[in-house]
């Protein structure tokens, strides 16, 4: 029997987009959560991630009062630029999209703007626990078990919200048959680095080279934030920084000659992120819902991961808003179905997006001019860049 007990109406695990979001809207709806983190307060709010977020994703933080920072610090984009056949080409994202844009933040800095407003008003986050095991999610008593400072202890709850990532702990609860797995690896990986240089480009540019993928992103006007398809199984170790930013130049560079070249600077962090789409339903057991990486992952070529998130955790307040205010299960039971339709949606997108613009190693010539000619397609048909567009800035919410 654990040492120490005590209760709260939804327990919350991990402290990640999905669930800092999630505590700030139960908050708002006077609903009591504790947030249950497994790593340290530093090293969540200094993990390199997404740095893309949707409109939508913006206009919820914007509501829930947690977008000061961002507005001040973010930078809002209109349009991305695909590169290929040594020139770029600009998707004019707003005018395509009836004035919708993107706004480019860092992942860390919004964990740190929510983390920190969770705390001023009060609501618990446990960071550094150990052990943390879910149980009892097919009754209507669960309780999430784990350890702090070696003390074992007991969060008994209503309701557990799966937010631990994809590597987590509360998806393996779900006994064995009970969720149906879909997947997809990709036969290549991400090396990306953040850089203490200007950007050298205003709007981010995507490219397609035939050495493979690469990406102009930034974070500042003093950072740049840059990414090179490479294998799977790449070791760091054979990447110094003069060879990562040889590649990019490479890749990212035009034969116009117009003057471009890539700025260089010292490397801040450096790290390898396999591609994987993976979705399990149903994203419900019981009492235990999943929200964001722990149910479904998309590669990241479609910046779509942490705004998924963010999407699926409105849905599950609005179902346990629902729950609270007058006992009805119906939009809980929905909850499930509902998330599903976008991150479908989104997984298509993602999975179309990563074959368009990577080259898979064992791409034959007629798949090479098939991707040519659809780069060809986006930039020659309004109908085309709309689609992207459109997917790109993000789906309006229901
Ligand atoms: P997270 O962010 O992984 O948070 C999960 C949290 O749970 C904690 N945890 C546990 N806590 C308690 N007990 C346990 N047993 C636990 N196990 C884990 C973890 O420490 C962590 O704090 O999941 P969440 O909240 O669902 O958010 C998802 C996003 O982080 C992810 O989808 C994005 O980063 C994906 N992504 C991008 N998404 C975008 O929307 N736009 C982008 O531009 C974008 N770029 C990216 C990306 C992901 C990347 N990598 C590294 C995979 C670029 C890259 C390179
Ligand atoms: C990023 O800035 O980290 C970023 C941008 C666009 C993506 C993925 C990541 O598609």
């Amino acid at each position: 029997m654990p040492a120490s007990a005590s209760r709260t109406q939804v327990a919350i695990v991990g402290a990640g987009p999905a669930g800092l979001v999630l505590s700030h809207l139960l908050g708002r709806s006077g609903i009591d959560c504790v947030v249950l983190e497994d790593r340290s307060r530093a090293y969540v709010e200094h993990r390199v991630r997404a740095g893309v977020l949707e409109q939508s994703t913006v206009d919820l933080l914007d509501e829930l009062g947690l977008a000061a920072r961002l507005h001040r610090e973010g930078l809002v984009h209109h349009g991305i630029l695909l590169g290929f056949g040594h020139r770029r080409h600009r998707i004019a994202l707003s005018d395509l999209t009836g004035g919708r844009a993107i706004t480019i933040y860092g992942q860390q800095e919004l964990v740190k703007d929510l983390i920190a407003a969770r705390l001023a008003a009060g609501g618990p986050i446990e960071f550094e626990i150990e052990d943390v095991r879910p149980v009892g999610l097919e009754g209507a008593a669960p309780a999430v078990h784990y350890r702090k400072d070696g003390v074992a202890r007991e969060l008994r709850c209503d309701f557990v919200a799966g937010c631990d990532g994809f590597h987590g702990v509360t998806r393996a609860a779900i006994p064995a048959g009970v969720l149906t797995t879909y997947e997809r690896l990709y036969p290549f990986a991400w090396l990306g680095i953040l850089a203490a240089v200007a950007p050298s480009t205003s709007e981010l540019i995507y490219a397609r080279h035939e050495s493979g993928f690469a990406l102009h992103s930034l974070r500042s006007p003093e950072v740049s934030r840059l990414y090179i398809q490479v294998a799977p199984d790449t070791r760091l170790d054979a990447w110094p920084d003069e060879r990562v930013w040889d590649e990019l130049a490479t890749r990212l560079g035009t034969q116009d000659g117009d003057g471009w070249t890539l700025r260089r600077g010292p490397v801040l962090e450096k790290g390898i992120a396999v591609h994987h789409s993976f979705v399990v339903e149903p994203m419900q057991h019981g009492r235990l819902f999943l929200a964001g990486d722990a149910a479904h992952i998309v590669p990241p070529t479609g910046a779509k991961g942490l705004n998924l998130a963010v999407a699926d955790v409105r849905v599950l307040a609005q179902g346990l808003t629902r729950f609270y205010a007058d006992g009805q299960t119906d939009e809980l039971d929905r909850y499930s179905a509902r998330c599903l339709g976008r991150v479908w949606r989104v997984q298509e997108f993602s999975a179309w997006m990563t074959a368009l613009l990577h080259r898979a190693p064992d791409a034959d010539p007629f798949a090479e001019r098939l991707a040519r000619a659809q780069l060809d397609w986006l930039v020659r048909s309004q109908a085309a860049a709309r689609s992207l567009a459109e997917n790109y800035v993000g789906l309006p919410y229901e």
